[in-house]
């Protein structure tokens, strides 16, 4: 069949809008027409060329949400018409990552899913008769994808696909950073570096989880009034302290139990680190930083009790964890419309990028 996608060339040219070729589910796969999608920052670093693994040409997008529309051989647990978000990080239920109650990262296709291909090691897309990547496994700026069964949430069919799409990475990441990873205590204190798409969703966290303190640290005061709408309690701004780590300690008298990256700054991720409390604080690294690019910190700040941890996709197991959070919309226990800036058809996903690198949107949400 034929599906409209963005494809992305070449590192750092704009998206072009394509009518491209997209082959039906094989065994274990699913055929998805997506309703949304958010464009999210890790889309443009893999679109700037920063990212390790980016390769081209590919259709990018993994912030999505839609329907079944057909189901290849062997696949049990979705059918026609239901309501499913694409999931970057899928979970098989079997390999030896999904039965550690340690982790998220299922592995079961994490090596064809890294070079841009189904599990059977090909592409369902192509133009021209050359195929083009799939990226992280879902390619959610296509009108339709194709998805191993693995790597879909089924979702509540009342959910609406234009907000419940952020739930595919961002919310997913903040949120799920706070409560499943970093389990932080009601009567906590947080620092959350950066109050872009993934620190509004730890503030949202750690509002719900009932810490007391909120630290939001951005370059940009037109963070401020948004970050105060989620739970933010004190702000920071870099450029107006003499040293970000002396303002967060003596805000909390001693530094933060917890603390998030979510820039991808190195130097910052340093700073999330030595602002936490001498004994237990935690710093959690979500920020991707540039291919190449090292973190460095004195070992003592770990040897007097400080831990430097990471989260991909909050720590969430996707086919368990996005329904409940799904219902966690639903019951209005968190929101997500109110970070939803900007919505556009397909034919202006470069003007999304350009918000985004402009600082203008938090999230942009193509409409199909
Ligand atoms: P964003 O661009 O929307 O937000 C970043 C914010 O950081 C902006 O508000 C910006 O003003 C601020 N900022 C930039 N430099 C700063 C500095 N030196 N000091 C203080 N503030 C600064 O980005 P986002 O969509 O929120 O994504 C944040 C990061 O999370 C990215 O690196 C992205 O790739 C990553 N990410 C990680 C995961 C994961 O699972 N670990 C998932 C999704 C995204
Ligand atoms: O299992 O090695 C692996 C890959 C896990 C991917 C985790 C992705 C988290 C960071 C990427 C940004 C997501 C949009
Ligand atoms: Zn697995």
């Amino acid at each position: 069949m034929k599906t409209r996608a963005a494809v992305a060339f070449a590192a750092g040219k704009p998206l072009e809008i394509q009518d491209v070729e997209l082959q039906g589910p094989q065994e274990g796969e699913v055929l998805v027409e997506l309703k949304a999608t958010g464009v999210c920052h890790t889309d443009a670093f893999t679109l700037s060329g920063d990212d390790p693994e980016g390769e081209f040409p590919v259709i990018l997008g993994h912030e999505g949400a839609g329907i079944v529309v057909d189901v290849g051989k062997g696949v049990t647990s979705l059918r026609k018409g239901d309501h499913v978000i694409p999931l970057y990080t899928p979970e098989c239920r079997q390999c030896d990552f999904c039965l550690n109650p340690k982790t998220n990262l299922c592995q079961s296709i994490r090596s064809t899913q890294g070079k841009g291909l189904m599990p059977d090691g090909t592409s369902r897309f192509s133009l021209d008769g050359k195929p083009l990547l799939h990226y992280m496994g879902c390619s959610t700026f296509s009108n339709y994808t194709v998805l191993p069964e693995i790597a879909l949430a089924k979702i509540n069919p009342e959910a609406p696909f234009d907000k419940v799409c952020y739930i595919g990475c961002g919310v997913t990441t903040g949120l799920g950073a706070v409560v499943f990873d970093a389990k932080v205590e009601p009567g906590s204190t947080v620092a959350v570096f950066g109050l872009g798409g993934i620190g509004l969703n730890v503030i949202q966290g750690a509002k719900m989880v009932g810490a007391d303190k909120i630290i939001g640290i951005d370059l940009n005061p037109e963070k401020v009034a948004i970050a105060k709408q989620f739970g933010m309690t004190d702000f920071i701004n870099p450029n107006e302290v003499d040293n970000t780590v002396d303002a967060i300690i003596d805000l909390t008298g001693g530094g933060v139990d917890y603390s998030f990256e979510c820039i991808g700054n190195v130097h910052v991720m340093r700073q999330a680190l030595e602002c936490c409390h001498k004994g237990w604080g935690e710093s959690y690294v979500i920020g991707v930083a540039g291919a190449g690019q090292e973190i460095s910190t004195r070992p003592f700040q770990l040897v007097t009790g400080r831990s430097w941890k990471g989260s991909a996709f909050g720590g969430a197991r996707g086919r368990t964890d996005v329904p409940k959070i799904v219902d966690w919309y639903m019951q209005g226990k968190i929101d997500i419309d109110s970070m939803i800036t900007h919505t556009m058809p397909l034919d202006k996903i470069n003007d999304a990028l350009h918000l985004m690198h402009e600082g203008k949107s938090i999230r942009s949400v193509i409409l199909y």
